[in-house]
């Protein structure tokens, strides 16, 4: 008489279990790790309409910041009207070591296409912005040893109210100006700045500001 045991079948259904388990925790591991994917990708591309205004007076009290200390006979271009410039080149006053006042070497603030969004009317990165641009602050601007550093993504195209036609749309004296403008006008810097962002329901929020500066003979 052959005995049989319960054992195997016993064991039998701890695998299935076992598998099972283990298939149930991949699957949860997967969920979970495409819900921090998913929310992950929310939290980057959209913005509240604070966060989006703090980035804007942030990024304005940079520039301004930089340019404060910037020789105005060093501007490159001279950014009057009728168009102004949206990317200047400057010499700024620093203290060496011995506390002396000494002028730097080349630096610049440029506004550029983002890289993944060509200007040509499309949104090629799928961010929600058309034709978005950054700002980089340049130092030793030109030379061997240039540096680049990344202030901002998210420029508007064009300044609030303006577009390329060659009329000033906008009313502020400069034409088809772009959203970084700067303009000097009786030694005193105008910085206009218009960023954009996509905001929870998928809308395009834009704001803008005016700092203006005196600058430094
Ligand atoms: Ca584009
Ligand atoms: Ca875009
Ligand atoms: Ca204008």
């Amino acid at each position: 008489m052959v005995r049989r045991t319960s054992l195997p079948r016993e064991a039998g259904l701890t695998t299935i279990e076992l598998v099972a388990a283990i298939v149930f925790v991949s699957i949860t591991v997967v969920v979970g790790v495409r819900a921090i994917m998913v929310t992950g990708t929310v939290t980057k591309q959209t913005v509240s309409s604070s966060q989006l205004e703090q980035r804007l007076h942030r990024v304005a009290a940079q520039i301004s910041e930089e340019l404060l200390q910037a020789r105005v006979d060093t501007l490159d271009p001279v950014p009057e009207q009728p168009l102004g410039a949206s990317t200047l080149t400057y010499e700024r006053a620093e203290i060496d070591m011995t506390g002396r006042i000494v002028w730097s070497t080349p630096r610049s603030i440029e506004l550029v296409p983002a890289t993944d969004d060509p200007e040509d009317g499309i949104d090629n990165d799928r961010d929600g912005l058309v034709d978005e641009h950054d700002i980089w602050l340049v130092r030793n601007a030109g030379l061997e040893n240039e540096q680049r550093s990344l202030l901002t993504t998210g420029v508007a195209s064009f300044l609030a109210g303006e577009s390329e036609n060659v009329i000033d749309d906008n009313g502020n004296e400069l034409f088809d100006e772009r959203g970084l403008s700067f303009e000097l006008r009786d030694g005193v810097m105008l910085i206009r700045l218009t960023m954009q962002a996509r905001d929870a329901e998928g809308e395009v929020a834009s704001r803008t500001c005016e700092t203006a500066i005196r600058m430094r003979n």
